[in-house]
């Protein structure tokens, strides 16, 4: 069976390895291919970093900084207290010793003139994650927050994803913008991929910053309506609010309320030229289920919160048996 999720950090991640584990437990022969958001990117002291590329790697394979959810495990600072001996910063983004490592052989191999995707590939060679990790662009596209600052002119400042994230912690913001989107092209073999699943899956990442900045690569949603391939989502809202991240932050900015409900529904019914065929809420949220349904999607209520392994894969299964249930089988 091929399956396809687009995916971004940590949400996602932890997902993918329920996802890895359910299809382990019930003996299916799968293969998944993970398309991951490269919007997050960030190039500091010359190093390019790809935080959701590498929360996806770590996490699926066995790196990953378990507290975090990105970095790496047992990690220390020694090189970012030199650098900020040297004056060298920022010092809000914490870059660890072993991460750093990722970061100098995938900005070699850039250096050298292989893309993100050869890099990518590269690195995945060491962490084996059990899926193939796809740039969802070899192309710069890269998530800009536009906040309000009543000390600028126009009252306003547009800033980098990691900036707004990190260092400020996603204050309310007021536009969000994949830059250089409309530019970059799908990576060798997303498209592809996309259109010979069995399956698409939409992991709970950020309807926003993660999923959207996949779907703002030309080609890609356009791919994900062709594929013959059931397209089944998770709401990475619960009760109202997200289970983490600033979901909230990025949805209020693009005008779409923090509901189960009300991202399915921005996400649209695949048969009224949206992208799902089916969508997940959590069982606290079952009183949503039949706005979801009325809006052409399928929708079951179940249990969503990644709590552990068990239930991520059990969300997994959820998932599957609904995208079954779509298709027709
Ligand atoms: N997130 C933080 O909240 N603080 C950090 O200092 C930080 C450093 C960092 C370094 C490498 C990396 O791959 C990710 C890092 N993140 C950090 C997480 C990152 O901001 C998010 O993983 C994504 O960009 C959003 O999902």
């Amino acid at each position: 069976m091929q399956v396809v999720a687009l995916a971004g950090g940590i949400g996602g991640a932890r997902f993918l390895r329920g996802l890895l584990a359910h299809l382990d437990a019930a003996a299916v022969a799968a293969e998944v291919t993970v398309i991951g958001n490269t919007a997050d990117d960030i190039v500091l002291h010359g190093l390019h970093v790809s935080p959701d590329l590498d929360t996806v790697m770590y996490t699926l394979g066995g790196g990953i900084h378990p507290e975090q959810g990105w970095g790496r495990a047992e990690d220390t600072r020694s090189v970012q207290k030199e650098l900020t001996a040297y004056g060298e910063g920022p010092e809000w983004f914490a870059l660890g010793d072993r991460d750093i490592a990722t970061h100098l052989v995938r900005t070699r191999l850039l250096s050298e003139g292989a893309t993100l995707s050869e890099a990518t590939a590269v690195l995945c060679e060491r962490w084996r994650p059990g899926v193939r990790l796809l740039p969802m662009s070899d192309d710069p596209v890269t998530t800009h927050v536009t906040i309000a600052d009543p000390s600028t002119a126009d009252g306003t400042r547009t800033l980098h994803f990691q900036e707004y994230w990190v260092r400020l912690g996603a204050p309310d913001a007021l536009a969000v913008i994949p830059v250089g989107a409309d530019k970059a092209a799908p990576a060798p073999g997303v498209c592809e991929a996309i259109g010979s699943a069995d399956v698409v899956l939409l992991p709970p990442s950020n309807p926003v910053v993660s999923i959207g900045t996949i779907l703002a690569v030309p080609g890609i949603s356009e791919a994900l309506a062709a594929t013959p391939a059931p397209v089944v989502g998770l709401s990475p809202i619960i009760g109202g609010a997200p289970v983490r991240g600033m979901a909230d932050k990025m949805l209020a900015a693009i005008g779409v309320p923090t509901s189960a409900a009300a991202v399915a529904l921005h996400y649209g019914a695949r048969r009224a030229g949206g992208l799902l065929d089916g969508w997940l809420v959590d069982s606290g949220d079952a009183a949503s289920v039949a706005t979801v349904e009325a809006a052409g999607i399928r929708c079951r209520a179940v249990p969503l919160l990644m709590r552990d392994l068990a239930a991520s894969a059990a969300m997994a299964a959820e998932a599957l048996t609904l995208a079954a249930v779509v298709a027709g089988r």
